[in-house]
């Protein structure tokens, strides 16, 4: 069960379950397979943004609702809305709202948005598992999204991954290509892009971008139950396995993350609060007090 974390948004919804410390987020544009637009995504960066906050929220599952009243068709996310694409990206129209930089005091030096990126990095530093779950269409950008999840569970059914990001002048050339050739390799990769094969969720598992495909009816479910498995770890050991797992692929921001960890756990420790408490005395820290553990 789940209950509206806020009814604010236009474009995409927001809960928290009920008996599972975890949330949903989902693409709620399903008559355009959840193409997002500039407004959906500075509703999902504040979404997970706040989910990233949220010390009792140990996982979030990422989707997209359905079906379409159209077609009935299913879609985690089709990537960027080409209706509204401009001549350097994706704008603002008359239907959608404009994000908090258009104030009057900021000299707008705005081009089209192509923002859908710090969302990508949101999910990837955030200190707990973020799982794409794909009850339909994961499509350009959109793919590139269920890429940058931690995990991706897919509806056997509907389940279709594709992308199309040459077919209309577009290319993800960070995580949505170069992650995705260490998920799949480099032969793999390539083929998604240069040849933009439409998978199934079933070859997409075989290929290794899907750790698991469920039947549609049992997919929230499953979801839910990887959630409540997921936030029963301890989540320290949890946030440090996941910048772990990035670090060598993210350079030295990567570094620069895992780093952080280190200190906070360092400073948890005596030895860290005598320098601090010495400095604020004013005398010399007594670091011999202290071993060198080998
Ligand atoms: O690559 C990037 C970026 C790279 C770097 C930095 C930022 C980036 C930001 C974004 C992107 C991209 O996402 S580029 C790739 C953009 N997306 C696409 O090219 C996918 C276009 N859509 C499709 O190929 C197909 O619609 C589909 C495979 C997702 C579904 O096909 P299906 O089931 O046959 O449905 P279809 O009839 O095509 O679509 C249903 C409705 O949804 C259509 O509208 P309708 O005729 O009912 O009025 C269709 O126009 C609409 N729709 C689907 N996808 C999009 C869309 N409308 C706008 N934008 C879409 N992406």
């Amino acid at each position: 069960a789940w209950e509206p974390v806020t009814d604010e948004f236009d474009d995409i919804t927001y809960h928290r379950a009920v008996d599972v410390p975890a949330v949903r987020i989902a693409f709620d544009r399903p008559a355009v397979r959840n193409a997002f637009r500039p407004g959906t995504v500075d509703e999902l960066y504040a979404a997970l943004d706040h989910a990233r906050k949220q010390a009792d929220v140990g996982c979030v599952l990422l989707t997209g609702n359905g079906p379409s009243e159209k077609d009935g068709g299913w879609a985690f996310c089709s990537g960027g809305d080409q209706s509204v694409r401009g001549g350097s990206g994706y704008e603002y129209r008359d239907d959608d709202e404009a994000g908090d930089d258009d104030d009057d005091l900021v000299r707008s030096a705005r081009a089209g948005r192509l923002h859908i990126l710090e969302v990508q990095r949101l999910i990837r530093f955030m200190p707990k598992p973020v799982v794409a779950v794909v009850p339909g269409w994961a499509v350009g950008g959109g793919h590139s999204l269920h890429v940058v999840c931690d995990m991706t569970l897919a509806s056997e059914e509907y389940g279709k991954f594709l992308q199309t990001d040459p077919d209309v002048g577009s290319f993800d050339g960070g995580f949505g290509s170069a992650y995705l050739a260490k998920q799949i390799g480099q032969k793999k990769a390539r083929e998604v892009f240069f040849r933009g094969k439409t998978y199934s969720a079933e070859e997409a598992a075989d290929m290794g971008m899907v750790n698991e495909v469920v039947e549609h009816e049992e997919l929230e479910d499953v979801a839910l139950a990887w959630a409540d498995e997921m936030t029963r770890k301890s989540p320290t050991a949890m946030r440090m396995l996941k910048y772990a797992f990035n670090m060598a692929d993210d350079g030295m921001v990567g570094q620069q993350v895992f780093a952080g960890e280190a200190t906070r756990l360092a400073y948890m420790t005596e030895e860290a609060q005598e320098g601090r408490d010495a400095f604020l005395e004013g005398r010399e820290p007594q670091f011999r007090d202290y071993p060198w553990h080998y």
